[in-house]
Protein backbone atom coordinates (compact mmCIF):
# COMPACT_ATOMS: atom_id res chain seq x y z
CA UNK A 1 0.00 0.00 0.00
CA UNK A 2 1.32 3.39 -0.98
CA UNK A 3 2.11 5.85 2.24
CA UNK A 4 -0.76 8.93 2.00
CA UNK A 5 0.03 12.32 1.72
CA UNK A 6 -2.01 14.72 3.12
CA UNK A 7 -4.17 16.47 1.58
CA UNK A 8 -4.93 19.35 3.12
CA UNK A 9 -2.01 22.16 3.04
CA UNK A 10 -3.29 25.62 3.74
CA UNK A 11 -1.21 27.95 5.66
CA UNK A 12 1.90 25.94 5.40
CA UNK A 13 0.67 23.32 7.67
CA UNK A 14 -0.73 19.87 7.23
CA UNK A 15 -4.14 18.79 8.68
CA UNK A 16 -5.42 15.50 7.54
CA UNK A 17 -9.11 14.82 7.20
CA UNK A 18 -9.68 10.38 7.84
CA UNK A 19 -13.55 10.32 6.90
CA UNK A 20 -15.21 7.55 9.11
CA UNK A 21 -16.57 4.70 7.44
CA UNK A 22 -19.27 3.48 10.06
CA UNK A 23 -21.15 6.64 8.76
CA UNK A 24 -20.72 6.32 5.52
CA UNK A 25 -23.65 3.95 3.90
CA UNK A 26 -23.22 0.84 4.62
CA UNK A 27 -25.32 -1.01 2.43
CA UNK A 28 -22.87 0.59 -0.49
CA UNK A 29 -19.70 0.79 1.00
CA UNK A 30 -17.37 0.02 -1.92
CA UNK A 31 -19.12 2.53 -3.72
CA UNK A 32 -19.21 5.46 -0.67
CA UNK A 33 -15.18 4.38 -0.47
CA UNK A 34 -14.80 4.97 -3.86
CA UNK A 35 -16.30 8.32 -3.97
CA UNK A 36 -14.29 9.24 -0.73
CA UNK A 37 -10.83 8.31 -2.60
CA UNK A 38 -12.37 10.18 -5.50
CA UNK A 39 -12.41 13.47 -3.49
CA UNK A 40 -8.81 13.60 -2.47
CA UNK A 41 -9.42 11.61 0.83
CA UNK A 42 -6.40 9.16 1.53
CA UNK A 43 -7.19 8.17 5.04
CA UNK A 44 -10.31 6.16 6.66
CA UNK A 45 -11.29 5.82 9.77
CA UNK A 46 -12.33 2.21 11.20
CA UNK A 47 -14.49 1.85 14.71
CA UNK A 48 -13.92 -1.74 15.10
CA UNK A 49 -15.92 -2.04 18.49
CA UNK A 50 -17.21 -5.60 20.24
CA UNK A 51 -19.69 -4.27 22.51
CA UNK A 52 -18.41 -4.82 25.86
CA UNK A 53 -15.61 -1.79 26.09
CA UNK A 54 -18.80 0.46 24.06
CA UNK A 55 -22.08 -1.24 23.58
CA UNK A 56 -22.11 -0.79 19.36
CA UNK A 57 -20.95 -3.31 16.52
CA UNK A 58 -21.32 -1.14 13.83
CA UNK A 59 -18.49 -2.71 11.79
CA UNK A 60 -16.48 -6.32 11.84
CA UNK A 61 -13.14 -7.95 10.71
CA UNK A 62 -15.22 -9.54 7.39
CA UNK A 63 -15.72 -6.17 6.01
CA UNK A 64 -12.58 -4.24 6.86
CA UNK A 65 -10.58 -7.53 5.24
CA UNK A 66 -13.02 -7.02 2.39
CA UNK A 67 -12.62 -3.51 1.72
CA UNK A 68 -8.88 -3.53 1.85
CA UNK A 69 -8.33 -4.02 -1.96
CA UNK A 70 -10.95 -1.79 -3.06
CA UNK A 71 -8.91 1.33 -1.92
CA UNK A 72 -5.53 2.64 -2.08
CA UNK A 73 -6.52 4.80 1.10
CA UNK A 74 -4.62 4.10 4.02
CA UNK A 75 -6.74 2.48 6.79
CA UNK A 76 -7.02 4.00 10.82
CA UNK A 77 -8.49 1.98 13.00
CA UNK A 78 -9.41 3.23 16.22
CA UNK A 79 -9.81 -0.11 18.57
CA UNK A 80 -12.85 0.28 21.11
CA UNK A 81 -12.46 -3.31 22.73
CA UNK A 82 -11.42 -4.94 25.69
CA UNK A 83 -9.27 -7.96 24.08
CA UNK A 84 -6.81 -5.52 22.11
CA UNK A 85 -4.16 -7.99 21.34
CA UNK A 86 -6.66 -10.22 19.39
CA UNK A 87 -7.54 -7.07 17.41
CA UNK A 88 -4.51 -5.96 16.59
CA UNK A 89 -3.39 -9.19 15.16
CA UNK A 90 -6.60 -9.75 13.03
CA UNK A 91 -6.13 -6.20 11.47
CA UNK A 92 -2.26 -6.39 11.27
CA UNK A 93 -3.36 -9.51 9.08
CA UNK A 94 -5.55 -7.53 6.89
CA UNK A 95 -2.86 -4.74 6.13
CA UNK A 96 -3.82 -1.30 7.63
CA UNK A 97 -1.12 1.35 8.28
CA UNK A 98 -2.29 3.01 12.03
CA UNK A 99 -4.31 1.44 15.32
CA UNK A 100 -5.45 3.21 18.42
CA UNK A 101 -6.00 1.36 21.38
CA UNK A 102 -7.73 3.01 24.46
CA UNK A 103 -5.76 3.39 27.51
CA UNK A 104 -8.55 2.63 29.88
CA UNK A 105 -9.25 -1.21 27.90
CA UNK A 106 -5.05 -1.89 27.59
CA UNK A 107 -3.82 -3.72 30.48
CA UNK A 108 -0.51 -3.82 28.91
CA UNK A 109 -0.41 -0.72 26.71
CA UNK A 110 3.37 -0.40 26.39
CA UNK A 111 3.58 -3.79 25.24
CA UNK A 112 0.18 -3.88 22.79
CA UNK A 113 1.88 -0.61 21.46
CA UNK A 114 5.30 -2.53 20.88
CA UNK A 115 3.08 -5.58 18.51
CA UNK A 116 1.53 -2.88 16.61
CA UNK A 117 4.98 -1.03 15.68
CA UNK A 118 6.60 -4.49 15.53
CA UNK A 119 4.24 -5.23 12.44
CA UNK A 120 5.29 -1.84 10.66
CA UNK A 121 2.18 -0.14 11.81
CA UNK A 122 1.53 3.44 13.62
CA UNK A 123 0.46 3.17 17.37
CA UNK A 124 -1.67 5.35 18.76
CA UNK A 125 -3.14 6.11 22.68
CA UNK A 126 -6.61 6.82 22.67
CA UNK A 127 -8.54 8.88 25.10
CA UNK A 128 -11.51 8.71 26.80
CA UNK A 129 -13.20 12.26 27.35
CA UNK A 130 -12.73 11.75 31.05
CA UNK A 131 -8.78 10.24 30.88
CA UNK A 132 -6.30 12.56 32.08
CA UNK A 133 -3.26 13.25 29.74
CA UNK A 134 -0.84 11.89 32.34
CA UNK A 135 -2.06 8.41 30.92
CA UNK A 136 0.45 8.72 28.08
CA UNK A 137 3.57 9.80 30.67
CA UNK A 138 5.07 6.48 30.34
CA UNK A 139 4.52 5.66 26.78
CA UNK A 140 5.16 8.81 25.05
CA UNK A 141 8.02 7.36 23.99
CA UNK A 142 6.59 4.82 22.19
CA UNK A 143 3.68 6.70 20.34
CA UNK A 144 3.17 7.64 16.78
CA UNK A 145 0.23 9.87 17.25
CA UNK A 146 -2.38 10.39 19.96
CA UNK A 147 -6.32 9.94 19.75
CA UNK A 148 -8.18 12.31 21.37
CA UNK A 149 -12.14 11.45 21.34
CA UNK A 150 -13.74 14.95 21.76
CA UNK A 151 -17.08 12.32 22.61
CA UNK A 152 -17.91 8.89 24.80
CA UNK A 153 -17.07 6.49 22.16
CA UNK A 154 -19.46 4.21 20.54
CA UNK A 155 -22.11 6.27 18.67
CA UNK A 156 -21.72 8.22 15.51
CA UNK A 157 -24.19 12.07 16.09
CA UNK A 158 -23.06 13.22 19.56
CA UNK A 159 -22.55 16.19 21.37
CA UNK A 160 -19.01 17.33 21.63
CA UNK A 161 -17.72 17.29 25.63
CA UNK A 162 -16.71 20.84 25.71
CA UNK A 163 -13.65 20.21 28.22
CA UNK A 164 -12.29 17.89 25.26
CA UNK A 165 -10.88 21.30 23.51
CA UNK A 166 -8.78 22.44 26.37
CA UNK A 167 -7.90 18.76 26.27
CA UNK A 168 -6.34 19.09 22.67
CA UNK A 169 -4.46 22.33 23.26
CA UNK A 170 -2.56 20.87 26.98
CA UNK A 171 -1.84 17.96 24.48
CA UNK A 172 0.10 19.96 22.19
CA UNK A 173 1.88 21.85 25.16
CA UNK A 174 2.59 18.58 26.83
CA UNK A 175 4.40 17.42 23.71
CA UNK A 176 5.59 20.45 23.27
CA UNK A 177 7.44 20.42 26.53
CA UNK A 178 8.72 17.66 26.42
CA UNK A 179 10.15 17.66 22.92
CA UNK A 180 8.13 15.01 21.26
CA UNK A 181 6.61 15.64 17.17
CA UNK A 182 3.55 13.56 17.23
CA UNK A 183 0.07 14.32 15.69
CA UNK A 184 -2.76 14.83 17.30
CA UNK A 185 -6.12 12.99 16.43
CA UNK A 186 -9.54 13.97 17.15
CA UNK A 187 -12.68 12.05 17.18
CA UNK A 188 -16.05 12.87 17.48
CA UNK A 189 -18.37 15.46 16.54
CA UNK A 190 -15.91 17.34 14.30
CA UNK A 191 -18.48 19.21 12.71
CA UNK A 192 -18.12 22.58 10.48
CA UNK A 193 -18.32 24.85 14.12
CA UNK A 194 -15.94 22.85 15.84
CA UNK A 195 -13.33 22.02 13.22
CA UNK A 196 -11.96 25.69 14.14
CA UNK A 197 -11.71 24.95 17.09
CA UNK A 198 -9.67 21.71 17.56
CA UNK A 199 -7.34 23.31 15.13
CA UNK A 200 -6.41 26.27 16.29
CA UNK A 201 -6.32 24.21 19.99
CA UNK A 202 -3.81 21.73 17.75
CA UNK A 203 -5.31 19.01 16.30
CA UNK A 204 -3.69 17.04 13.17
CA UNK A 205 -6.09 14.97 12.25
CA UNK A 206 -9.75 15.05 11.87
CA UNK A 207 -12.13 11.90 11.80
CA UNK A 208 -14.95 13.27 9.80
CA UNK A 209 -18.45 11.71 10.49
CA UNK A 210 -22.33 12.64 10.47
CA UNK A 211 -21.38 16.27 11.24
CA UNK A 212 -19.28 16.96 8.45
CA UNK A 213 -18.08 14.58 5.92
CA UNK A 214 -21.26 12.82 5.90
CA UNK A 215 -23.70 15.60 7.09
CA UNK A 216 -27.08 15.54 4.85
CA UNK A 217 -27.28 18.95 4.31
CA UNK A 218 -24.84 18.91 1.42
CA UNK A 219 -22.71 16.62 -1.12
CA UNK A 220 -20.04 14.89 -0.03
CA UNK A 221 -17.56 17.60 -2.10
CA UNK A 222 -19.38 20.62 -0.98
CA UNK A 223 -19.15 19.02 2.44
CA UNK A 224 -15.34 18.48 1.80
CA UNK A 225 -14.68 21.94 0.51
CA UNK A 226 -16.47 23.57 4.13
CA UNK A 227 -14.39 21.33 5.94
CA UNK A 228 -11.49 22.44 4.27
CA UNK A 229 -12.73 26.16 4.64
CA UNK A 230 -12.95 25.34 8.39
CA UNK A 231 -9.22 23.59 8.84
CA UNK A 232 -8.50 27.58 7.22
CA UNK A 233 -10.13 29.30 9.82
CA UNK A 234 -8.58 27.41 12.34
CA UNK A 235 -4.97 27.50 11.24
CA UNK A 236 -5.68 30.93 11.36
CA UNK A 237 -6.39 30.85 14.91
CA UNK A 238 -3.30 29.18 15.96
CA UNK A 239 -1.41 31.77 14.49
CA UNK A 240 -3.34 34.59 16.90
C1 LIG B 1 -17.36 7.07 18.01
C2 LIG B 1 -16.41 6.81 16.91
C3 LIG B 1 -16.28 7.93 15.95
C4 LIG B 1 -17.53 8.25 15.15
C5 LIG B 1 -17.48 9.71 14.78
C6 LIG B 1 -18.68 10.14 14.05
O1 LIG B 1 -17.22 6.10 18.95
O2 LIG B 1 -15.14 6.55 17.44
O3 LIG B 1 -15.20 7.70 15.06
O4 LIG B 1 -17.60 7.46 14.02
O5 LIG B 1 -17.37 10.43 15.94
O6 LIG B 1 -18.63 11.50 13.79
P1 LIG B 1 -19.79 12.48 14.25
O7 LIG B 1 -19.55 13.72 13.46
O8 LIG B 1 -21.08 11.81 13.91
O9 LIG B 1 -19.59 12.63 15.72
MG1 LIG C 1 -13.49 6.57 16.02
Amino acid sequence: MPPSEPRQRALGKEIRLAPSVMCADLCNLETAIRELEASGMDLLHFDLMDAHFVPNMPIGLALIEQLRPKTDCAFDIHLMVENNDFFVEAVAKIGVQQIAVHVESATHLDRTLAVIQAHGIKAGAALNPATPLSALDYVLARLDFVLIMTVNPGFAGQKLVPATLRKISECRALLENRGVTLPIEVDGNVSFENIPKMVAAGADILVGGTSSVFHTSGLKSENIQRIEQAIEAGLAGRMV
